[in-house]
């Protein structure tokens, strides 16, 4: 029997949902850092076995959002409650839950799939630890299952596979089988950029920057990419922090992300960055639209 079907992952920004879906699928199909919302899109990834398929759908953390970027993001993450089969809703076991988890439970309150609590990141405490979690989340609300797992060392996450298909229908593949993501290859490219922005930089420049790929052209006789990018700010004072003294900032930028998408591209690269000041763009619909981050 061929089972396949759609798979949420949901939670508070940064408790690992992006390095869950990165470790299911085996690529990079999300950019995950250890600053809050990273993710700002709806990520497929597609896990193709024997068994069936299984699409996941990563999401941005859902928070008390106040800026209109950030409101575009817990939006997209709680409209995909509608589009699958099963919800992986995570926390994290070493802080225990908050406001955020809470709301986040919240928004499950009307919803009719079966919900899957995870609790990420097990290898940072002592076991013991994990009980009164596991105490509280049964008390919010009626998980289906509740797995302690570690998303990074892998420990569990062969568990939380077989559970995941005991939930799943008999159903038909939905993608060919070689493919593991729905994202462009310009997105892909735009996403490694904004990572290294995200890695290099600190305050409010992470959630500052929005990339646009300008060009993605292949020459498939030179074995190479040429990948033209704007790295928008919001400000002035922020556009000369991202090229840095003598631009070195921005050379770091532009070296990193060359290298990831060397790799993961499998040719070479030639990346060209420009730095632009969209004023205020997080707040401006005009903008987020232009920047990809529209309401549907
Ligand atoms: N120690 C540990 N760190 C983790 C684990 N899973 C994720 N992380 C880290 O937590 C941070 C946030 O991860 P990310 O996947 O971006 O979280 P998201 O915002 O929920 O998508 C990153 O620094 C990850 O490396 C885990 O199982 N153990
Ligand atoms: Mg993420």
């Amino acid at each position: 029997m061929f089972k396949s079907g759609f798979v949420g992952i949901i939670g508070k920004p940064n408790v690992g949902k992006s390095t869950l879906l990165n470790s299911i699928i085996g690529e990079k199909v999300a950019i995950a850092t250890h600053k809050p919302q990273t993710t700002r899109n709806r990520i497929m990834g597609i896990k193709n076995t024997d068994r069936g398929q299984i699409i996941f759908l990563d999401t941005p953390g859902i928070h008390k959002a106040k800026t209109p970027l950030n409101k575009y993001m817990v939006k997209t993450a709680i409209s995909i409650y509608a589009d699958v089969n099963v919800l992986l809703f995570i926390v994290e076991a070493n802080t225990g839950l908050d406001k955020d988890d809470y709301l986040t439970i919240k928004s499950l309150q009307d919803i009719k799939i079966p919900v899957i609590a995870l609790i990420n990141k097990i290898d940072l405490v002592k076991k013991d630890s994990v009980l009164p979690v596991i105490d509280e989340l049964r008390k919010l609300f009626t998980f289906k299952e509740i797995i302690p797992l570690s998303a990074l060392t892998g420990y569990y996450m062969d568990t939380l596979l077989d559970v995941i298909w005991n939930f799943l229908p008999e159903g038909p593949e939905y993608f060919p089988d070689d493919m593991f993501t729905d994202s462009s290859e310009r997105f892909l490219a735009a996403e490694i950029i904004r990572e290294k922005v995200m890695l290099l930089t600190h305050q409010e420049i992470p959630y500052s920057t929005a990339i646009v790929l300008e060009s993605f052209k292949e020459d498939k006789r030179k074995n190479l990419i040429h990948v033209g990018a704007t790295i928008n700010v919001e400000k002035d004072s922020q556009k000369g922090i991202i090229i840095g003294k003598k631009g070195s900032m921005l050379k770091e930028i532009g070296k990193r992300s060359r290298l990831e998408m060397e790799r993961f591209f499998d040719t070479r690269i030639y990346l060209e960055l420009f730095v632009r000041v969209q004023k205020d763009w997080t707040r401006d619909e005009k903008s987020l639209k232009e920047f990809g981050y529209r309401s549907k």
